[in-house]
């Protein structure tokens, strides 16, 4: 069966974890006479692709007739390596079966069209739901023009974030703070605004697990001097880009640190989106507070939606999650899932197409 072998591919790629970014999670399987010959991914960002670590592994009297099936079309292009569908074409694949085409600019459908002309028989959307949420953030990306959002919130059971008064408010867990470890490594920019950045001093760094490329750190600012003796323009962990309404003495300064960098503008979700665009960040997971939220809200720029919710209450005027955004018909959430993390709650839900 084709949805087998593909299947096996699929498992293959999800072994890279988020070593690949920016580059997508792809595995590829090598089969002849109904049997697998090799199995493969692209392991990490800059190394071989899948296509290749499977060739590899292979004589080229096995690769010869072979059928290769692949998550993601081979590419076309001269990136940090050289065309897959050259090579495959090179070795003799008889057929391709590919998960899904390639939404990058410089292969969509190229890569097949390769494949195709030199004679190459080749099956597109072998299972193509499944292989698409091998790499949800890149498809969106390449698609939709824009960054995949994420939006993490921490509430309490009287729906709070925060206690209201100038000191950092702990609501979530242990459990929750695992997770969200895990999930701020799988998005490449994380964003915050000024009051998060003075109450709190968040590092905003990975520190569960070991990344080559860690999140980019952005914070929205009035100016850069408010930042100067907060640790994420000190620690050095991962760039970090202040996202300045006005210029200040203090920019020079900060600049001069190879990690920091200072950009004067009017940071509405709009343009930070589009600076993700210019910048190839393909997801932005934006963790608070609660104005920088409902602004994204207000622009409907959100995809998804991750709240924890912690059996506690905090009373008194603390503030809500999301304060001030218009209900807008244009940001509807579907397909919830529960997860319980000890006795914190994870709430999940994406937004719905169309
Ligand atoms: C494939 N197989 O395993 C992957 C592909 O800079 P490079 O040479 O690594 O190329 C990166 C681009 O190649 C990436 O943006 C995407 O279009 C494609 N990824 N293609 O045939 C793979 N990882
Ligand atoms: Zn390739």
């Amino acid at each position: 069966m084709l949805t087998d072998f593909m299947q096996f591919a699929v498992d293959q790629a999800k072994l890279a974890g988020v070593a690949t970014y920016q580059n997508p999670r792809v595995g590829a399987v090598l089969v002849k006479d109904g049997h697998v010959l090799a199995q493969g991914y692209h392991h990490y960002f800059g190394g071989d692709h899948a296509e290749v670590d499977v060739l590899r592994q292979v004589t080229p009297e096995q690769a010869r007739g072979a059928t290769l099936f692949v998550t993601l079309e081979p590419c076309s292009h001269y990136g940090k390596t050289p065309p897959c569908c050259e090579q495959l074409v090179d070795a003799g694949i008889q057929q391709v079966v590919i998960g899904q085409l390639d939404p990058h600019p410089l292969v969509g459908g190229q890569g097949r069209q390769y494949l195709r002309d030199h004679g190459v028989k080749v099956i597109t959307g072998c299972m193509s739901d499944v292989v698409r949420k091998l790499n949800p953030h890149y498809n969106h990306f390449y698609t939709q023009q824009r960054p995949w959002v994420t939006l993490k919130t921490a509430m309490t059971l009287d729906g709070k974030i925060n206690s209201g008064a100038p000191r950092r408010t702990l609501i979530s867990n242990h459990a929750s703070y695992v997770d969200s470890q895990r999930l701020r490594s799988q998005f490449q920019a994380i964003l915050i605004g000024e009051r998060t950045l003075t109450i709190d001093d968040p590092q905003l760094t990975v520190r569960l697990i070991a990344m080559s490329q860690p999140p980019v750190r952005l914070v929205v600012l009035e100016s850069s001097t408010v930042a100067l003796q907060h640790r994420l323009v000190r620690d050095g962990q991962a760039p970090t880009w202040l996202l300045c309404r006005h210029a200040a003495a203090s920019d020079e300064q900060l600049q001069a640190s190879a990690n920091v960098h200072v950009l004067i503008g009017d940071w509405s979700p709009a343009a930070i989106s589009q600076l993700c665009v210019e910048q190839g960040w393909q997801s932005l997971l934006v963790e608070g507070g609660a104005h920088i939220q409902a602004g994204f809200v207000a622009a409907a720029l959100v995809d998804e939606w991750i709240s924890y919710l912690a059996p506690t209450m905090i009373g008194g005027a603390g503030l809500p999650a999301v304060t001030g955004a218009p209900a807008t018909e244009s940001l509807v959430f579907e397909r919830p899932e529960l997860a319980w993390l000890g006795t914190d709650l994870r709430l999940r839900a994406v937004r719905k197409e169309g």
